[in-house]
């Protein structure tokens, strides 16, 4: 592999307890609406465009340079399931933004998927430090159920925000619901705050 490991373990802050309604599970489930993209790493592309001073098209070998950092995460879906430790590897969304430099009306971020999905998130959400880009899971490549080859990872938010398949990181001014957050999703995925589905369906 290519991958420059750093030293650095950035760990997410970990909560003594569980969020509300949620149980632990020792595996990590798949949760995929639809077929799972067949992605040739040859084919392969992440375009990060809109409202940044340096828009960037990367194919694996060039993304495969960019330094690489761990992430100790929690990972929580919505469906109640939580996977407390996970490290994941890749690169951190600070290092991105440091590349292309988002412009100062770059509120909010959609992520682009292989397949027909996306998500939307604040930026500030994606600049915590602990959201990453992530090519490995646990010390192993991301196996194709679980996104690779390279999938969006937000500890903060529940699992569906981290969109797998990677496909292009769009910088927004104004907010824009992604695939479930038109789905009767709730915007915004707080897990501590319970933010599972639009506030009128609860
Ligand atoms: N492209 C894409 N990304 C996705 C999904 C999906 O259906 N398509 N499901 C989301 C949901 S609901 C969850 S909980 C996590 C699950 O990740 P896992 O299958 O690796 O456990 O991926 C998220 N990312
Ligand atoms: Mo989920």
């Amino acid at each position: 592999m290519l991958f420059k490991r750093r030293d650095k373990v950035k760990k997410a802050p970990q909560r003594e307890n569980v969020p509300p309604g949620q149980f632990v599970t020792e595996k990590l489930p798949v949760l995929t609406y639809g077929p799972t993209p067949k992605i040739e790493l040859s084919q392969w592309r992440l375009r990060v465009f809109g409202l940044v001073e340096k828009e960037l098209d990367l194919n694996w070998e060039e993304f495969a340079q960019l330094p690489s950092t761990s992430v100790e995460a929690p990972f929580h879906c919505v469906t109640q399931w939580s996977r407390l430790e996970n490290t994941w590897e890749g690169l951190l969304f600070t290092d991105l933004a440091e590349m292309v430099t988002p412009k100062p009306e770059a509120a909010f971020v959609m992520a682009h998927c292989y397949g027909d999905y996306s998500a939307n998130l604040p930026l500030e959400v994606l600049m915590d430090g602990m959201s990453l880009l992530a090519h490995k899971h646990d010390g192993q490549p991301l196996t194709a159920d679980h996104g690779g080859p390279l999938r969006l990872v937000a500890p903060q938010r529940y699992g569906w925000k981290s969109a797998k398949w990677l496909r292009a990181i769009e910088f927004i001014a104004e907010d824009r619901p992604g695939f479930w957050e038109t789905r009767g999703y709730h915007n915004n995925g707080d897990y501590w705050k319970e933010e599972r589905f639009w506030p009128e369906l609860s």
